[in-house]
């Protein structure tokens, strides 16, 4: 295996047209930040670049949907996205934005390398132009159905459904995001990058070279390659983006996918003046971290940019993680599903590490994965307050309440001693293996080991009772319990790295180096430790149910979003005559019942403030009798009386219905007496 000087890790730029949600944590930024911290532990030397993605369609079209600029959109994503990272623990060496003039320069002078060493192919072609809003659509501007999974939402250049890319012209029935209209196709030109020349180079490093690389990585890889690589427009008709630096371009910017993985290399710029010996040393071995529907652009896309620039270095792996749903439906931050981790952080303070343990315990390594809160509660309770917790604060407390928080000297180690401590070297090489091949869920897991086999070994040993009989005996389990308090504190801080320093300030050490894990010294005799505090409290159930009825909340505002977009077309005009005709009042339900053997029928009793008349209406499925009595409804009082099922029935309660079907009652919302008029 080679060995390599240094590392680089790049994390995937989110786009700053929203915050980041519990997917993105889960998929691209946790186990990237716990890559970082663990290399960082071992003394590596490594830098961590991230930063915001801020062109790109989806921002042009939330800053015409508000009415803003595409720079206010993204200084108010970009704010909200760094300070959240930083809240939850992110540990970036720097986290850079795209619309940096570090970047433009950088973005451009790459471009314009690229355009004199003639790599790329000028194009004409037809593209969608849409006639109302006066522009070409770049990709995301048009939606349509999808010729491979008849999505009915697939974007011109990828369907998030079943991740194919597309053209835009494959799309069936393409509509403008802009105006709706059906686009038409019009005569530009832009830049191709022929992935076609580096299919064959692209083959060897990933077929053949890369067969170590993540199944559901390897496995995309191939199947684009199998299909074959088509030049790629790396500029678009837009007036947001980096302009193409090229005489008589006026108009066309960079694509955002040629334009973004160049924000690590300028991030870089702005770390560090030593940003070359990262990107064009082969001693640094080159790590991106991102989701998978990201794979294409950087295990075939950007590889191929670098190849075509020269000088620089390939990525070593590229661990994209799967898909996280939440609660079993896709986040979606169109349809607000998701939880938004700035809203997560002001929700549950002090439970950081809570959501750093959970995204990594669940996360979709190897296939999509379901957050749920109730699992999210049975892992904070059953896991880190009841192993994880419990370990730490019976080592200490005993300390405290034995020895007033002096660490006591070791006897002779008995077989179960011995035993416990030479699990820590076996689990210290198990966390090593599985960091470094990008297996975070597994070592995750070998972190927790120490405090479950600490909790059996305090289990088995019983020092509580043993005190009484045997004090000597006491000294050394403790004296055990705490090297291994201590060697918990340093397997456990790439995942949560706020437990840790809880852990270390509360055991007055400094933090061991990662290799003095399992030494039984860490904890020297006579060592004061500090005072005890929970590192965790449990969730109650009510905390949970609270967030489930906001999603509930939200699951109900999409569903009448869904519906009211699909409302009925307006009925034939009527003039104002016609309408005056209808005498519509104000009145109170005084009784209701159902009507014997009809399902839809109920028999109301309705002062309408001009008499009390008996009206039968079909919302017996909508509302119960009780509900009705005494609520203030809506009558059109002069329609024509009708006899229904042998009850004469004069009037009509008026009530709004939506695509659906469901019926709502309607009613003034000040408390207007009966026979009150509507006009
Ligand atoms: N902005 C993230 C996304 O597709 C995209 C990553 C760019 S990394 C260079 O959601
Ligand atoms: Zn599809």
């Amino acid at each position: 295996m080679k060995e390599f000087k240094r590392y680089l890790v790049t994390s995937a730029l989110p786009y700053a047209n929203g915050p980041v949600h519990i997917g993105h944590l889960a998929g691209v930024y946790i186990p990237s930040d716990i890559f970082v911290r663990y290399l960082r532990l071992r003394g590596r030397d490594v830098i961590s670049v991230c930063g915001s993605d801020e062109h790109g369609v989806p921002i042009t079209i939330k800053a015409r949907r508000e009415g803003v600029s595409p720079q206010d959109i993204v200084d108010k994503y970009h704010a909200i996205i760094k300070s959240s990272f930083e809240r939850l623990g992110m540990s970036f060496d720097i986290y850079s934005r795209t619309t940096s003039p570090t970047h433009a320069v950088t973005a451009s002078e790459f471009f314009r390398t690229l355009y004199d060493k003639g790599e790329f192919v000028e194009q004409t072609s037809m593209q969608y132009y849409d006639p109302e809003a006066k522009t070409f659509l770049a990709d995301r501007y048009i939606t349509g159905t999808c010729p491979h999974c008849q999505n009915e939402r697939a974007y011109g250049d990828q369907c998030e459904k079943c991740g194919s890319t597309l053209n835009p012209t494959d799309l069936i029935n393409p509509r403008s995001a802009i105006s709706g209209s059906a686009p038409e196709l019009r005569e530009t030109t832009h830049w191709y990058l022929p992935l076609d020349k580096h299919e064959e180079f692209l083959r060897r490093w990933i077929l053949e070279g890369h067969k170590e690389w993540k199944p559901n990585v390897y496995g995309q890889c191939k199947s684009w390659l199998d299909l074959g690589l088509q030049p790629r427009a790396v500029s678009r008709d837009l007036d947001w983006g980096i302009p193409v630096p090229v005489e008589g371009a006026e108009g066309k910017v960079l694509y955002v996918w040629f334009d973004a993985p160049i924000g690590y290399i300028s991030a870089t710029k702005d770390l560090t003046p030593d940003w070359e010996k990262y990107w064009k040393s082969e001693d640094t071995k080159m790590v991106h971290f991102i989701g998978k529907d990201n794979i294409v652009f950087h295990c075939i896309v950007f590889p191929a940019m670098l190849r075509a620039h020269g000088g620089y270095i390939l990525p070593d792996n590229v661990p994209a993680n799967e898909f996280l749903n939440l609660e079993g439906d896709k986040i979606s931050t169109s349809r607000n599903w998701a939880v938004w981790l700035h809203e997560y952080l002001d929700e549950f303070p002090g439970k950081e590490d809570v959501l750093r343990y959970v995204l990594c315990a669940n996360a979709p390594e190897s296939k999509d994965n379901d957050f749920t809160w109730k699992d999210f509660q049975a892992r904070n309770n059953n896991e880190l307050v009841a192993v994880l917790g419990n370990f730490v604060n019976r080592a200490l407390v005993l300390t405290r309440k034995y020895y007033d928080g002096a660490v006591p000297a070791a006897g002779p180690l008995a077989e179960a001693d011995r035993e416990m401590l030479a699990e820590v070297p076996r689990i210290k090489a198990a966390l090593e293996e599985n960091i470094e091949n990008y297996r975070f869920r597994e070592a995750l897991k070998e972190a927790m080991n120490i405090a479950r086999l600490g909790n059996k070994y305090l289990a088995d040993t019983e020092p509580w009772k043993t005190v009484k009989s045997d004090p000597e005996r006491v000294k050394t389990i403790l004296n055990v319990a705490l090297q291994l308090t201590a060697s918990l504190a340093v397997a456990i801080e790439p995942f949560m790295p706020f437990t840790a320093a809880k852990l270390v300030k509360m055991l007055g050490i400094e933090k061991p180096e990662w290799d003095r894990m399992g030494c039984s010294d860490l904890m020297p005799e006579g060592h004061r430790i500090g005072s005890p505090e929970l590192l965790f409290e449990k969730i109650e159930d009510e905390v949970i149910e609270a967030q489930l009825r906001k999603l509930a909340e939200t699951k109900a505002a999409n569903a009448a979003a869904e519906v009211s977009q699909h409302a009925e077309p307006q009925k034939a005009e009527v003039s104002f005559e016609e309408f005056d005709k209808m005498d519509v009042r104000v009145a109170t339900v005084v009784a209701a019942e159902k009507v014997a053997k009809t399902k839809k029928l109920l028999r109301l009793t309705v002062d309408t403030g001009i008499d009390t008349r008996e009206i039968v209406s079909g919302i017996a499925e909508h509302y119960t009798p009780e509900e009705l009595v005494g609520r203030r409804v809506l009558v059109l009082v002069n329609l024509a009386p009708r006899t229904l099922r042998g009850i004469e029935s004069r009037g009509m309660i008026l009530m709004a219905q939506d695509a659906s079907g469901k019926l709502s009652l309607v009613a003034p919302e000040a408390p207007v007496p009966a026979g009150s008029k509507i006009g």
